[in-house]
């Protein structure tokens, strides 16, 4: 930490520092049994709308004592075990239990409520599951390639690393007091194909496959993030490393510098690029390496990502013969409790009893052999599920929203889903095309990276106040990935419908489908 005293500290602390160094957000974990009796009303404000989240219990004030649970799922992996473990959590919670594929490749639970806590998180722990330091100043969910270990044109299975980076961070999901205290939250991406399906560019740190000298490792991409006040793309860091302990050092060292000497007076201001641009990339690059105590071979001269981005929907063959893995369409990645037991039973008849999920919040189940694919495909499941989704609907992803987020300024899911629906029945569109929804500016669904984004905001319209968008276009994702940005602000919801219909048939070849 820097050298300030610490009574002038924290006379100049903001809200949140106050509240870090009132007390470390990790040590709620040993308090859980205590809430649980006392019950959320009674909590300290503290503890019960901010530190909570250090174990990814999340107070909604939309929903006051339903509980947001947000899991960690590295490299977007989960047994049948864990999805039936989740789905019985939620299923207890009838009609307010549900659950949402996240934007990071990941899953959280709806509906929780705080006295169930310790037996919800011993049931997680017996399935080896945590959802530690998944919120507020911590790392999130780390995402790598959804196929990993499927894919016969990947260059490097991300599984084993993704998971020992998390075990580095969250000290094997027990809880690391080292780093729960970052100046803001931090995002860690490992990308293993050609197709950059993390979004490297939008990841704090990011590694991206290279070779360097003939051996095969990854590029280091830096300080990529998106806030209300700033968007900005990773930049490269000029470092190449090996795809083995290396990798999880380097997150290591770089983690201890954005710890120490990371910016912390203003929120809006504390991300990793702020750092980076106060340091400049050189010095960065040398505090790293003085916190590795050895230096770092440079980037290789060339990435390898130059395929467009793959969303995985539909029956691939997998590198292993006689095996493939179908991605299912989930729209807007929300499940209910009986799809979640649905989705695990598919894995375990067809598949190895292995669910993956997409940053574009869909599922992937791997491992299904030849001589079972009809009888896979012709699962009821399926037709909720499908393999085949309507071209808008197929590339939707949307935020929380209004139904659960404080933050929103809009509805999004259900809005994002009527309007697609409509828009495909409306409309031939020769090709896909992507459409993100974000109730806010925070950017949760990532309106930059798609071709059509959409951002809530608040509008006038006939004197009186009404739910809008500010429109974004240009985001270009896979190889050459490019954030887009705002061509239009303020259109109201109810007037949404035309410009969309208008923008597809003039840049996307849509046209009005013949009866
Ligand atoms: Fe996010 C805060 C939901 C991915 C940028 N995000 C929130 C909170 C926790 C706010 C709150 O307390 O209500 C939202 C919880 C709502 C809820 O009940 O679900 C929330 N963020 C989400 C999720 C669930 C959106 C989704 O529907 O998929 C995603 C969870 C990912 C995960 O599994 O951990 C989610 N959030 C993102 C992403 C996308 C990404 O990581 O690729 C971003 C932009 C990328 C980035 O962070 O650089 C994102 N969320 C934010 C921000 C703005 C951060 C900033 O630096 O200003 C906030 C607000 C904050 O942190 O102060 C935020
Ligand atoms: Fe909530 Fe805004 Fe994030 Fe959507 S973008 S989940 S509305 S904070």
């Amino acid at each position: 930490m820097p050298s300030t005293k610490p009574e002038k500290a924290a006379a100049t602390l903001n809200k949140f520092e106050k509240i870090k160094a009132e007390k470390d957000g990790l040590a709620v974990k040993d308090e859980l049994e205590h809430f649980a009796q006392i019950g959320w009303e009674a909590m300290d404000k503290g503890d019960l709308e901010h530190r909570l989240k250090w174990v990814g219990i999340f107070y909604r004030p939309v929903t006051p004592g339903k509980f947001m649970l947000r899991m960690r799922t590295p490299n977007g992996i989960l047994t049948s075990s864990q999805l039936k473990s989740l789905a019985t959590i939620v299923q207890r919670y009838g009609a307010d239990g549900s659950a949402d594929i996240t934007t990071r490749q990941n899953i959280q639970l709806r509906g929780i409520r705080l006295e169930d806590i310790p037996d919800i998180f011993r049931r997680l722990k017996a399935v080896g599951m945590t959802s530690m330091q998944s919120g507020m100043d911590n790392v999130r969910n780390i995402t790598g390639s959804p196929v990993a270990g499927l894919d016969g044109d990947e260059l490097i299975d991300t599984r084993d690393l993704v998971q020992r980076v998390q075990d580095m961070i969250t000290n094997k999901g027990e809880g690391n007091y080292a780093f729960t205290n970052l100046p803001r939250k931090f995002n860690i991406a490992i990308e293993g194909g050609r197709d950059n399906s993390v979004h490297a560019e939008i990841n704090d740190i990011a590694f991206v496959p290279a070779y360097k000298e003939g051996n095969l490792g990854f590029n280091v991409l830096v300080g990529g993030f998106f806030s209300a006040k700033r968007c900005a793309a990773a930049v490269p860091l000029d470092v190449w490393v090996p795809p083995n302990e290396d990798v999880v050092d380097l997150c290591w060292a770089i983690l201890s510098v954005y710890r120490d000497l990371g910016l912390r007076a203003n929120r809006q201001k504390s991300r990793l690029m702020w750092l980076i641009d106060e340091l400049g990339i050189e010095k960065f690059r040398e505090t790293v390496e003085e916190k590795m105590a050895r230096s770092l071979a440079t980037a290789a001269e060339k990435d390898e990502i130059d395929w467009e981005k793959r969303d995985c929907i539909g029956v691939f063959v997998q590198k292993q013969p006689n095996l493939n893995y179908a991605g299912l369409h989930i729209p807007v990645g929300r499940l209910d409790a009986q799809s979640m037991f649905d989705l695990a039973r598919l894995a375990e008849v067809y598949g190895s009893g292995e669910i993956r999920l997409t940053v574009e919040q869909n599922a992937i189940i791997p491992n299904i052999s030849q001589e079972n694919l009809d009888l896979f495909l012709s699962e009821p499941l399926l037709q909720k599920f499908t393999i085949n989704p309507k071209p808008l609907e197929r590339k939707l992803v949307s935020c929380t929203g209004a139904q659960f987020c404080k933050f929103a300024l809009v509805e999004t899911k259900s809005r994002a889903l009527a309007i697609a629906k409509e828009l495909d029945r409306e409309l031939d569109i020769p090709e896909d095309v992507r459409i993100h929804w974000t109730g806010c500016p925070n950017s949760c669904g990532q309106p930059q990276v798609a071709d059509i984004g959409l951002m809530g905001t608040k509008v006038r319209k006939d004197g009186k106040t009404v739910e809008g968008v500010d429109l974004y276009m240009g985001g270009k994702v896979g190889k050459d990935a490019r954030l887009g940005t705002c061509v239009q602000k303020g259109i109201p919801c109810e007037d949404l419908l035309p410009v969309l219909r208008n923008i597809l048939t003039k840049d996307f070849g849509a046209q009005p489908k013949q009866n």
